[in-house]
C-alpha cells in the first residue's frame, strides 16, 4: 500500500518537472521519496501520512523561531485583512528597511526583493555598475541562487546533480565569473594579479552552507576585506543565510568583518517571500529609480510578507539571547556526534549552523567536502527519517536550529544520532 506522500509525488510528477519545486526537496541525493507536508508547528512538522518529525531544514533557514510563531501569524493575518498586494510604497517597507539598517548597520539602504537569487543578482549588477567592472570572483561550492552568471561551480542542489555547471547557461554569461577555492588566500591572489582592476567584486558566503557547513579560516574574511580595497573591488557578503542567523548583526557581526553590498533573504522574510540587498548609500544611490542601474518586482516589499519580516525580526531584536540558546542546542548535537564518532566524522558548527560530514578529514572547502562519503549520508538521513528526525536530504546543505526545538527533542535526536554512529564505526 502506498504512501499518500507516494502518491502525492507521483501526481506532482505530472505537472511539475520532478515533482518539486526546487531540486533538493526530491530526496534524489538520499533515494528515499519525499514527505509531502500538511503543517509545522514549533519544531515540528507533519506530513500527508500523519508522521510528526521533528525538523532540522527550518524550511532551510527561515523558521529561526519555530514554525508557525503566534506573534508572526497574527501579525500576517492582520495583514491579509487589508489586502495582499498594492504595487505601491508602504509603511511597513520603511520599517523593515529601518530594521534591516539598525541591526545590520553596513545596509544603511537596502532594496527588498522576491528571493535570494533576485537580492545576490541585483547586488552583482549594482557591483558592477558602481564600479564599472564585469569580472566578479566567487568561490567554489558556495552558492547563491540560480542567476546565470553565478551557476559556476555552484553548491546545493547542483553539487547534489554532480553538475557543477547548468546546462542552458551560456558559456559568455559565465566568462566574467572567476572561481576561487574557499579559504585558500593564494587562488583569490592570482585571480586579482592575473586579473586586476577589471575585477568588480568578490562575492562569498561568509560561513558556506551550501557545500554542507564549512566555516571561513581564521583570517579569511579579513584578508577578503583587505584585497577587494586594494585592488578597488567590492566585497560582496552573501547572508541568505547567515544573515540574523549566527547574530542580530549576522556574520559580518559574529566575525567583525564589515563588507560593501550585502544580501539577505530566509529569515528577513520570516518564511515568507523576501530577499534584500543594500550597502553604503554611495553605492545604492546608483539604483533606479536614482540611478542608472535598473531592478524592479511586481512584489518587491509585499505587504504581506514584510509583515512576517519586521514580527521576525522585532521578535529577534527583543530576546538577543536566543543566539546564545541556539548555539548551545546545536552545541549539544555536535557533542553527540563528537562523543560517538571521535575524529571518524567531521562536524562544522558556526552558531546554530551545523554540518557534519562522513569523513576523517578537516572540511574547509569544496574539495574536502566533495571527498565525504554521500552513500553514508544517505543511510545517516533515512536512520533518521525512519524515527521521525527530518534532516537536510543532501549532504550539501546545513541543519539549522530553531528557538521551539526542545530539550527532550534534542536529547532523543542525540540518541538517535549516536545510535546510528555506534552501528556504522
Ligand atoms: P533563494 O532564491 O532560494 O531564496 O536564495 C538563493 C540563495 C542565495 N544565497 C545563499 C547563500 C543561499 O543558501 C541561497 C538558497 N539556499 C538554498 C539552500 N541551500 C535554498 C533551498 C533550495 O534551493 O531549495
Amino acid at each position: 500500500m502506498d504512501t499518500k506522500s507516494q502518491e502525492l509525488f507521483r501526481r506532482a510528477g505530472l505537472h511539475i518537472p520532478g515533482g518539486v519545486n526546487s531540486p533538493v526537496r526530491a530526496f534524489r541525493a538520499v533515494g528515499r521519496c519525499p514527505r509531502f507536508i500538511v503543517s509545522a508547528h514549533g519544531d515540528r512538522i507533519t506530513d500527508a501520512d500523519g508522521n510528526e518529525m521533528i525538523d532540522y531544514v527550518c524550511s532551510w533557514g527561515p523558521g529561526i523561531l519555530g514554525h508557525a510563531h503566534e506573534r508572526v501569524i497574527k501579525r500576517v493575518q492582520k495583514a491579509c485583512e487589508y489586502g495582499l498586494s498594492f504595487g505601491a510604497p508602504t509603511e511597513g517597507e520603511i520599517r523593515l528597511a529601518e530594521l534591516i539598517a539598525e541591526l545590520v548597520p553596513s545596509m544603511e539602504v537596502s532594496r527588498l526583493v522576491s528571493s535570494g537569487t533576485e537580492a545576490v543578482m541585483s547586488a552583482v549588477r549594482v557591483a558592477r555598475g558602481f564600479t564599472k567592472r564585469d569580472k566578479i570572483i566567487k568561490f567554489k561550492g558556495c552558492y547563491h541562487g540560480h542567476s546565470d552568471g553565478l551557476l559556476v561551480k555552484a553548491g546545493s542542489g547542483a553539487l547534489t546533480t554532480s553538475v557543477p555547471d547548468s546546462v542552458g547557461v551560456p558559456q559568455d554569461y559565465t566568462q566574467n565569473t572567476l572561481v576561487a577555492s574557499y579559504n585558500d588566500k593564494a587562488s583569490v591572489e592570482a585571480l586579482f594579479l592575473a586579473n586586476q582592476e577589471e575585477i568588480a567584486a568578490v562575492i562569498v558566503e561568509p560561513v558556506a552552507a551550501n557545500m554542507g557547513v564549512v566555516l571561513p579560516k581564521d583570517g579569511f574574511l579579513e584578508f577578503l576585506r583587505e584585497i577587494t580595497k586594494k585592488y578597488g573591488a567590492l566585497l560582496i557578503f552573501d547572508e541568505v543565510i547567515t544573515g540574523f542567523r549566527l547574530g542580530l548583526g549576522g556574520a559580518q557581526g559574529y566575525y567583525q568583518v564589515t563588507p560593501d553590498l550585502t544580501t539577505l533573504g530566509k529569515i528577513v522574510g520570516g518564511g515568507m517571500p523576501i530577499g534584500a540587498y543594500g550597502g553604503k548609500g554611495e553605492i545604492m544611490e546608483m539604483v533606479s529609480p536614482l540611478g542608472p542601474i535598473y531592478q524592479a518586482g511586481t512584489l518587491s516589499g509585499n505587504p504581506i510578507a514584510t509583515a512576517a519580516g519586521i514580527e521576525t525580526l522585532q521578535i529577534l531584536k527583543e530576546d538577543p539571547d536566543i543566539y546564545s540558546r541556539l548555539a548551545q542546542k546545536a552545541g549539544q548535537i555536535a557533542g553527540a556526534v563528537k562523543e560517538v564518532a571521535g575524529e571518524k566524522v567531521c562536524v562544522n558548527q558556526a552558531g546554530s549552523l551545523l554540518g557534519i560530514f562522513f569523513t576523517p578529514s578537516l572540511v574547509m572547502d569544496y574539495e574536502s567536502a566533495a571527498a565525504s562519503d554521500t552513500t553514508r549520508y544517505a543511510d545517516y538521513f533515512g536512520y533518521l527519517l525512519d524515527r521521525d528526525i527530518y534532516v537536510a536530504p543532501s549532504q550539501f546543505e546545513a541543519m539549522f536550529l530553531s528557538d521551539a526545538h526542545t530539550q527532550e527533542d534534542i536529547a532523543y535526536t542525540c540518541r538517535t544520532i549516536g545510535e546510528f554512529l555506534s552501528s556504522i564505526i
